[in-house]
């Protein structure tokens, strides 16, 4: 069922579990993205949580486990807000399985991220008051939610240990200014800015410190990368790697694919967002297939170094149908593939082939 504080334009990808997108024309008007708007993506349940009783636990390889309760963690940590982008791995799969089929996955659009201010405890502050054991090397989180196919109780996932103990990872209690709503997280979550969104883990009930990554089935099965010859889930989870930091990518919002502009100067704006917490310092458009580019303009979020920036071209086109493309240029000089079927994987991950978009000029 659609929660009742999501706006009726959204696009709901599945049922049970809720999982829906934002529309692209909306999630291009504000910087910071409405929470009505704000893209969900469950695994299961959403589970209901008395804030009052709600405890959170650290425990494995530290010196003094804690058990935390919410005020606990509001009164003896300090308090961050970070800008950040999330964003599901399986943002643009749809791409994917255009040029080749993905069978059982959601087929997302490029809706499937959000950028919102985070406000809560640095993940650094609580895991230096448990005191970190030298040979730890991974922090693992555990959600509240039930996973109903029964690969896996729960949904959790891991993150290295030097990520962990950046100061951008924050234990959110806010997303926007407002206490986290049921669906994205209530009454605490994870947020891995730079990272796939599904290490930033909604429920949290529990961090444990240990030397290899978790081994929930959300971390050591899925949300890994398999090389173009690996077709179906292998046996063994040695195979693939899990992905962490989210690659470069470009998308157009406005004008949307498929609609009728008037011809002459047309406006396009899109979002991008850099790999590893770099800089967006280019992003670049072509309607002739890559032969000729034109520069857009860098808008919002220059001063944010976990948020996506906002771009606008204009570009001059006679009436006819146009084949635009988009790509972005970060600050390791890194760039995006042009075509989606160089780096197609069966389960559909990480999609940043440039972003095309067909309109018709009149
Ligand atoms: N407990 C729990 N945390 C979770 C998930 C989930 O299903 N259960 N989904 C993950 C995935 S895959 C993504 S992309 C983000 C989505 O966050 P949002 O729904 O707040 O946009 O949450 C992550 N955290
Ligand atoms: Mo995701």
């Amino acid at each position: 069922m659609q929660p009742p504080d999501k706006h009726p334009g959204m696009i709901v990808q599945d049922q049970q579990p809720f999982n829906a997108e934002s529309p692209l024309g909306m999630l291009r008007q504000s910087f910071l993205t409405p929470e009505e708007i704000f893209y969900i993506r469950n695994h299961g349940s959403i589970p209901e949580v008395d804030p009052t009783s709600y405890r959170l636990t650290v425990s494995g390889m530290v010196e003094s486990p804690l058990n935390l309760s919410l005020q606990e963690l509001r009164n003896e940590f300090p308090e961050e807000t970070v800008t950040a982008t999330v964003q599901c791995a399986g943002n643009r799969r749809y791409g994917l399985m255009e040029a080749r089929e993905i069978p059982g996955e959601t087929p997302w659009g490029a809706g499937a991220i959000g950028n919102a201010r985070w406000t809560g405890v640095p993940l650094r502050e609580v895991l230096m008051a448990a005191g970190v054991e030298e040979a730890a090397r991974h922090i693992a989180f555990s959600g509240l939610d039930e996973i109903e196919e029964g690969w896996s109780p729960n949904f959790g996932g891991s993150i290295p240990l030097y990520k962990g103990m950046s100061p951008e990872v924050l234990l959110a209690y806010e997303m926007n200014g407002e206490a986290l709503s049921p669906e994205h997280g209530i009454p605490l979550r994870v947020v891995v800015p730079g990272f796939l969104g599904a290490r930033s883990v909604k429920w949290l009930s529990g961090i444990t410190l240990q030397e290899a990554p978790s081994d929930n089935y959300f971390q050591a099965h899925e949300y890994k990368l398999f090389p173009p010859y690996t077709v179906e889930q292998p046996d063994h989870p040695s195979e693939g790697f899990a992905l962490g930091e989210t690659p470069i990518n470009a998308v157009t919002c406005e004008p949307l694919d498929g609609s009728s502009v008037r011809a002459a100067h047309v406006t396009c704006r899109g979002y991008a967002v850099a790999g590893g917490g770099r800089r967006i310092e280019r992003v670049d458009l072509t309607t002739d297939g890559g032969q000729t580019w034109v520069g857009a303009e860098l808008r919002e979020g220059e001063e944010y170094a976990w948020a996506w920036r906002f771009w606008e071209a204009t570009l001059e086109l006679n009436s006819g149908e146009h084949r635009i493309a988009v790509r972005a240029v970060d600050s390791a000089a890194d760039t995006q593939p042009e075509s989606a079927a160089s780096i197609w994987n069966f389960k559909g991950y990480a999609n940043n082939s440039w972003h095309r978009i067909t309109v018709n000029a009149r």
